[in-house]
């Protein structure tokens, strides 16, 4: 559950401080809960401590060797003594109105985002390629304009950085935007932490107590002894020139498990919230067991007639606790085989500068309020094949006979995958051997940072990349690839996001989902689930994930190649006048951006290849870069979606191809669930007939997955298949496979029963640590949640630790 807070832009403190929450949920409590102090004890005794090897390597001394970066990571963060100047400089701009936002209220100026400003692609190019100088940094801010009675988001620019207070300066942030309107877009949201709850919902909650505790032994009026809650539908209904919201009541789970979006209690009511002042929203209906009442009489006096059919509540039991339940499987009490990097990482990073090389991989690490972890800059034996890749906009969008249901699209760049991408526990999220970076977020006029939240590691696949074996040799070569992952709680879902790099020069982007889903009511609604618990249906959604990536394949000049194979019937100068029923290929390029949004072909058919029409090999075929789906993908099954109308065109298509334009850096904007018909960055309007062959090209991808939750989704969905990648492979990029070049593979010659020859060609298995393995595992008691820096007033040497999640 997003609860939308208005708030939640930046600014999760805004939520915890804004959001009445009636059983407050610390994060520290749930953290250092139950269960972890067993476990760490059964670890103890498992582990096994052997000391035979090589002691003078220790198998946790595996980090990565720190490497001094090429460039400046240019897409990287604001540093703290930036951060701080920036808002220290804006609160010193009288024009902007700023209140701090401890001290302000749901009508006041605020600072939500200070960030930095990812430079425009043509600036980079000549830092990263040549000898120019880096592009001058700027400031991204965003402001939360409430002193208005037409509250605005507005997205400006302030540079150049270092501040200085002669020339610095800010403008508005609007070449970014479709929309033509001074980059700033109207906040629905505004009073959404504050009069909302306290002025309307809870109002309406207490005057129907009554019947929620009748039905269901539950109140939901903002007490603290409140036993239900109240929140709606994102985005809002927009529709003639009205904002109206659909709310509905949920139960509490009974203990901290975040269960509550699995305890819908079928009760929905219609308001009508246009403009600031709530002594002019008004009530528009109940809705309860498929019937539509106009009033809140009308309800009651339906509730209390004879007949009324009552239904039952969804309420928390084990069934939603994801505490380990049922019998212990067998032998399942034992340590599981796990992982080690016996020789220490193989790879190097700059931590300060967010640079990795790996092999003959290398690519720098952005990280985004809106997006999260991002990729530049990739390169693969020196010659860079990606200039960007990255998330741009995550959709769940649900269906249902309810209105709360029908009425959810969540974009969740409005909550930002950055403020949630949380620490990652080691030997659980990514290999006790990983190397990890901090990431940081602005909120607040803190500068939150989430420790240890991006790992990176080298992990050997259970299947060998290559083998062969004839009778008289066998060639096998291991599968090791390394890996980049980051993981955002937002709300009720955990998205992990992985980018894995191989040996053979592909690349894949997978992201899976876990947490808890958002469940519907059951009730007359067997065509928009499975019935998966006593009250409760599995809400069918699809999640579209939407992905930038800026090819340069041998350089900028780019064009995408469609390769089909095609059933066909022809006639051979072999075929002795007969016919043959056959295949075909047959070749075509996307000319321009008139042809250029479309769907994978059915059965594969068709390969997409990013190519350099300049770019031949010996044998006359054109060196790229094939795309292709790994596992399943997805676009929105929703056409025109009601709730949507303009403000997610990019989830339509599999693949859509448009020209690189400094203009068009991002295919999403993080408030456009706020003004569906007009956001401020449509998609669509990014195709204007423009010409694709030999150009910079940028190709938008979908990730996604249809998911209908069954039993099995309870109490969290599993990683194992709600799982999307897309897959980059070498298409006669090289002159042939490169994983010949790793040591990890055998040749062994055997001949009549006799072994004659094992060849390791060269690997070195004489510097191993020692398998010490009680310290392979990680100290779970070190992982502390994020901590904070106060910007404003700066306070760098007083951080603390404070760690919030959506709900
Ligand atoms: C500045 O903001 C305050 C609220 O913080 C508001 O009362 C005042 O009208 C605003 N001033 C201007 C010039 O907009
Ligand atoms: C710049 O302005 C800020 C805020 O008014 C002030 O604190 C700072 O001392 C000024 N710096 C310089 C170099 O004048
Ligand atoms: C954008 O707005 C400006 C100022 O309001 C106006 O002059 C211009 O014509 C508008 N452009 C478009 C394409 O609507
Ligand atoms: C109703 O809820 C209260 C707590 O809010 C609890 O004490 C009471 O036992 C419940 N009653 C029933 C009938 O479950
Ligand atoms: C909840 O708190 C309110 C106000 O403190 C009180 O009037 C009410 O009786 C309480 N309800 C329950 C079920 O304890
Ligand atoms: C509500 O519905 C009743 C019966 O259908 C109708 O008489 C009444 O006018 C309606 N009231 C409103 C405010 O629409
Ligand atoms: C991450 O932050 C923690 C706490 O500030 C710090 O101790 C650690 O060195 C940081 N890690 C990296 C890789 O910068
Ligand atoms: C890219 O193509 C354009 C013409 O389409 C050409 O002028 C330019 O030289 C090419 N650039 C490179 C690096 O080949
Ligand atoms: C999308 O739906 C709206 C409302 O039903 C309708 O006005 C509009 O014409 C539709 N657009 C398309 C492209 O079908
Ligand atoms: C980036 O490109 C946009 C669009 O061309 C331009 O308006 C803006 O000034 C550029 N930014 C910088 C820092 O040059
Ligand atoms: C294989 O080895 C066996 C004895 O180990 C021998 O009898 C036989 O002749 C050998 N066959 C060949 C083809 O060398
Ligand atoms: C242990 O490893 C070091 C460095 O890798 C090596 O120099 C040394 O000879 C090894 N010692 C033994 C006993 O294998
Ligand atoms: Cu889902």
């Amino acid at each position: 559950m997003r609860l939308l807070p208005a708030v939640l832009v930046g600014l999760l403190a805004q939520d915890v401080l804004g959001r009445p929450s009636p059983n407050p949920k610390s994060s520290w409590v749930r953290k250092g809960g139950r269960g972890k102090r067993q476990l760490h004890a059964a670890l103890k005794q498992s582990a096994e401590v052997r000391r035979d090897v090589n002691e003078t390597a220790s198998c946790t001394e595996a980090l990565a060797a720190p490497i001094k970066a090429p460039k400046a990571n240019i897409w990287g963060q604001l540093t703290n003594d930036e951060a701080a100047s920036v808002v220290a400089w804006l609160f010193a701009q009288e024009d902007l109105n700023l209140t701090v936002s401890d001290d302000a209220g749901a009508w006041d100026n605020t600072v939500l985002l200070v960030e930095s400003m990812i430079p425009n692609k043509t600036d980079a190019l000549g830092y990263i390629d040549g000898c120019k100088a880096p592009p001058k940094k700027y400031a991204h801010v965003v402001l939360d304009e409430r002193a208005s009675v037409d509250p605005t988001y507005a997205d400006i620019i302030v540079g150049p950085l270092p501040i200085d207070n002669t020339t610095t300066t800010w403008e508005p942030l609007t070449y970014p935007y479709t929309k033509n309107n001074s980059g700033k877009v109207r906040n629905l949201d505004a009073d959404a932490d504050d009069a909302l709850y306290s002025e309307w919902l809870y109002v309406i909650g207490a005057s129907v107590a009554d019947i929620t505790l009748d039905l269901w032994n539950i109140t939901a009026m903002g007490l603290d002894n409140d036993t239900g809650d109240i929140w709606g539908i994102d985005p809002l209904w927009q529709d003639d020139d009205r904002i109206i919201r659909w709310d509905a009541f949920w139960n509490y789970p009974e203990d901290d498990f975040d269960a509550e979006t699995l305890l819908p209690l079928g009760l929905y009511f219609m308001s009508d919230v246009t403009g600031r002042d709530p002594s002019v929203w008004s009530l528009e209906g109940w809705l309860y067991n498929n019937i539509f009442y106009n009033s809140t009489d009308a309800f009651r006096e339906a509730y209390f007639s004879p007949g009324f059919v009552k239904n039952g509540a969804n309420v928390e039991g084990d069934w939603a606790r994801t505490d380990q339940q049922g019998e212990v499987l067998p032998k399942d009490d034992a340590y599981p085989p796990t992982t080690i990097a016996p020789t220490g990482s193989r790879f190097s990073v700059d931590a300060e500068e967010k640079y990795v090389e790996w092999m003959d991989w290398s690519f720098y690490i952005g990280f985004k309020r809106d997006t999260g972890m991002a990729l530049y800059d990739i390169r693969y034996k020196g010659k860079r094949l990606i200039y960007e890749l990255g998330l741009q906009e995550a959709l769940a969008h649900y269906a249902g006979n309810d209105p709360l249901q029908s009425g959810t699209s969540y974009l969740d760049t409005y909550y930002g995958f950055g403020p949630y991408a949380f620490e990652l526990v080691s030997g659980y999220d990514c290999p006790s051997y990983a190397t990890y970076l901090n990431t940081s977020f602005y909120v607040t006029e803190t500068v939150h940072t989430h420790i240890d939240s991006i790992c990176l590691f080298e992990f050997t696949g259970d299947y060998p990349i290559q083998r062969h074996s004839t009778s008289k040799y066998v060639s096998v070569t291991k599968n090791t690839y390394f890996v980049v992952r980051s993981v955002s709680t937002v709300g009720n879902y955990d998205y992990m996001f992985t980018y894995s790099f191989y040996f053979d020069g592909s690349i894949a982007v997978e992201v899976r989902a876990s947490g808890y889903i958002q469940s519907a009511y059951f009730a007359n609604n067997e065509d928009y689930g499975f019935h998966i618990n006593d009250f409760l249906s599995g809400s069918m959604h699809d999640h579209v994930l939407n992905y930038k990536v800026d090819f340069d394949i041998l350089g900028t000049n780019n064009s995408v190649q469609l390769m089909s194979l095609v059933p066909a019937t022809k006639e051979y100068p072999w075929s002795k006048g007969k016919t043959r029923n056959t295949m075909v290929l047959e070749r075509s390029f996307v000319e321009n951006e008139d042809e250029s949004r479309f769907n994978w072909a059915e059965n594969g058919a068709t390969q997409v290849i990013v190519v350099n029409e300049d770019e031949k090999n010996e044998f006359g075929e054109l060196r790229g870069y094939r795309v292709l789906p790994y596992t399943g993908t997805a676009h929105l099954t929703v056409k025109n979606s009601s709730n949507l109308v303009n403000a997610a065109a990019w989830a339509e298509y599999d693949i859509q191809i448009t020209k690189q334009k400094d203009t068009e850096p991002r295919s999403a904007h993080a408030y456009n669930s706020q003004d569906v018909k007009d956001p401020p960055i449509d998609f669509a309007k990014f195709f204007d007939g423009e010409d694709l062959r030999s150009e910079d090209l940028v190709m938008w991808v979908n990730l996604g997955m249809h998911h209908v939750p069954h039993t099995g989704d309870l109490p969290n969905t599993v990683f194992t298949t709600a799982h999307s990648g897309i897959q980059f492979m070498p298409s006669n990029y090289f002159s042939m496979d490169q994983s010949r070049q790793t040591v990890n593979m055998v040749r062994i010659d055997y001949d009549n029963g006799t072994t004659t020859l094992v060849d390791t060609f060269g690997q070195k298995n004489d510097e191993a640590c020692a398998l010490d393995f009680e310290p392979a595992e990680p100290d779970l008691y070190s992982y502390t949640g994020d901590v904070v820096i106060r910007k404003f007033p700066y306070d760098p040497n007083n951080p603390y630790f404070e760690t919030d999640s959506i709900v």
